[in-house]
């Protein structure tokens, strides 16, 4: 069987194209008429069809490469049925530069300045009849460049824009949307600038194949001649009618999904970068529109909308929240009556809410926990000295409230553990708001200092008092819980030693402290009894190295040794 090179046709007036679109792969068996690439100019885009039947043995150009006239595409083992030597498999792919036959518009000189009117006619549109006109480019006193399309018309086959082969202003459009045309039909009224050129700018393109097979999607694109040359008194070339598709669709697949939009449209759409497939139409029968184009652009940089690799990116960063990229084994399930007597409760509502807050934090944070002891003895005497102080007012001051001012100490010597992630930058805070985790009879909620940096260890102490009250009569407003910059979360006056608390995302870092007991501490020359508190800090390692966790507990642990420090 021979082997057939198929070469991009005549293409009209097409210096250079860009091949946007493989439809076919090697090993392919395609039809005569299928189309095996698609390219495409600044004005127009089509396929280059095969004209015989074969199978597709080597694709000869990539995705972007410029082709031309002549320039071999595919290289086809022919069918047997299919005996057409590669010349006339050319030509008849490729009739788009056959002899002009549309009318020649008509010119008339203004007399002044000469400029002259011309009237703009439909093209030989092969055999298009009676085609709608879908679109209206330009309207009466819009400036029009050579080559600018005046109008989009419609078959059931194919849409063509109609340009206009003069420079000049738009006087009039003699149609309207809906309207019926024909080859020869006016379709507006230019008024060109500089010379008149005797015969009309408007002329007759010749068809490309009508695409059989394609059906919907298919854009045929009416590609004017250069303007006349004034030098030449020639005005009659023929624009070139060629066949064009609307690409975006995988080689060898169907096409029912196609954009269906103008080439001016798509490439308005790429030059924003629009994917245009993921573009509502609002013209009739779905086509997409400039204004579309426009819309969509507005809609995703408002953030009101997203495109769909947009959507990806932010599924790939949060493949914990999408709830994708995990791949676990199922939950097991066990039927414990099996075993013994069992009763159902549902849980309560805090804690489910807090219960899908702390898994996608345990989850998603690569958390570490570091443990330290600080010297607590001489603040927790002063502490007990305060309170005997402070009987009569009726403010109570826990180690809590020294471990929030504190805490505040260490947040400023270190600001990262203040900040919260976005994306790949920090948010530093320059403010304190310390959380708290309040053990309540619904569950754990975490009431908030606000700004605690600026408070005694009276206000802090009171403020606690008051909230924790809230929490476990459920009375904390949303406002009592918001905006906490780090969060400390004391099993103090229950007990334990250390444990591992999880981060209250978007924050970074949580202190977990607990029961402080008398220990022996050697002091260089004797072991002494000292009130050791367990200090358990869980810090976010995207954000935090283990060395920086390590001295914020030291700090934190001389701070708590000697509070006058804060003062410093
Ligand atoms: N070491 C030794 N004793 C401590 C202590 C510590 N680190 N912290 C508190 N205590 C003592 C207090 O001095 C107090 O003793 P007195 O009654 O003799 O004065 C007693 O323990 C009770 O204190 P408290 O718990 O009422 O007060 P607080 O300020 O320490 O804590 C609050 C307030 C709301 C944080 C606490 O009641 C609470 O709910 N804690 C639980 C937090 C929690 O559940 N965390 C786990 C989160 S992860 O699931």
């Amino acid at each position: 069987m021979a082997l057939v090179d198929i070469k991009v046709p005549d293409i009209g007036d097409f210096d250079e194209v860009a091949v946007i679109e493989l439809l076919v792969k090697p090993g392919d068996t395609v039809k005569a008429e299928q189309s095996l690439i698609t390219v495409e100019s600044d004005k127009a885009s089509m396929e280059i069809p095969s004209s015989q039947a074969g199978v597709v043995k080597e694709i000869k150009v990539k995705l972007g490469d410029k082709v031309k006239q002549g320039s071999v595409i595919v290289v086809l083992e022919a069918a047997a049925s299919s005996p057409v030597p590669a010349s006339e498999v050319r030509a008849a792919a490729a009739p788009a530069a056959a002899a002009p036959t549309a009318p020649p518009a008509q010119a008339f000189s203004s007399g002044a300045g000469g400029s002259s009117i011309v009237e703009v006619r439909v093209p030989d549109i092969g055999d298009f009849k009676d085609v709608s006109v879908i679109e209206l480019l330009a309207k009466p006193g819009d400036a029009i460049k050579v080559e600018q399309s005046l109008i989009t018309v419609e078959s059931d086959k194919a849409s063509m824009e109609i340009p206009s082969a003069v420079a000049g202003v738009l006087k009039q459009l003699t149609i309207k949307l809906g309207d019926k045309v024909n080859i020869g039909d006016v379709i507006a009224i230019v008024e060109s600038a500089g010379a008149a050129h005797g015969a009309a700018p408007v002329a007759s393109p010749s068809p490309a194949p009508a695409g059989e097979g394609r059906g919907e999607g298919v854009v045929a694109t009416s590609q004017p001649s250069p303007p006349p040359s004034p030098a030449s008194g020639k005005g009659s070339e023929a624009p070139a009618l060629v066949q064009a598709a609307v690409p975006a669709h995988q080689p060898g697949t169907p096409a029912p999904g196609l954009p269906h939009a103008s080439p001016s449209v798509r490439k308005f759409a790429r030059e924003l970068g629009v994917p245009i497939d993921e573009v509502k139409g609002s013209g009739p029968k779905g086509r997409i529109t400039a204004e579309d184009i426009q819309k969509f652009t507005q809609a995703v940089m408002s953030g009101s909308a997203q495109t769909r690799a947009q959507a990806q990116v932010q599924a790939a960063k949060a493949p914990a929240a999408s709830g994708s990229g995990l791949d676990l084994l199922p939950w097991p399930k066990v039927d414990f009556a099996k075993f013994g007597p069992i009763e159902r409760k549902e849980m309560s509502r805090i804690k489910k809410i807090s219960g899908a807050n702390l898994t996608r934090n345990a989850i998603m944070i690569p958390a570490v926990t570091n443990h330290d002891d600080a010297d607590i003895t001489e603040l927790e005497a002063f502490r007990v000295a305060t309170n005997k102080d402070n009987e009569k007012s009726g403010i109570k001051v826990t180690m809590l409230a020294f471990l929030i001012k504190a805490s505040v100490a260490a947040l400023k010597k270190f600001p990262e553990f203040n900040s919260s992630l976005d994306g790949d930058a920090l948010i530093y805070k320059n403010y304190w708001h310390i959380g708290f985790a309040a053990d309540t009879p619904n569950g754990l909620m975490v009431p908030v200092i606000k700004d605690a940096d600026k408070k005694g260890i009276l206000q802090i102490s009171q403020e606690m008092s008051e909230l924790a009250k809230k929490a476990r009569e459920g009375k904390l407003a949303p406002g009592d819980m918001n905006g906490a910059t780090f969060t400390i979360s004391s099993l103090g006056g229950i007990g334990g030693r250390y444990f591992s608390p999880i981060i209250n995302a978007p924050e970074v870092a949580i202190l977990g402290v607990c029961k402080s007991s008398m220990e022996p501490v050697w002091n260089g020359k004797e072991f002494v009894p000292r009130l050791m508190l367990p200090l358990s800090l869980t810090w976010d390692h995207r954000v935090i190295d283990g060395a920086a966790a390590a001295r914020f507990n030291a700090y934190l642990g001389q701070i708590l040794g000697d509070m006058r420090r804060v003062l410093l």
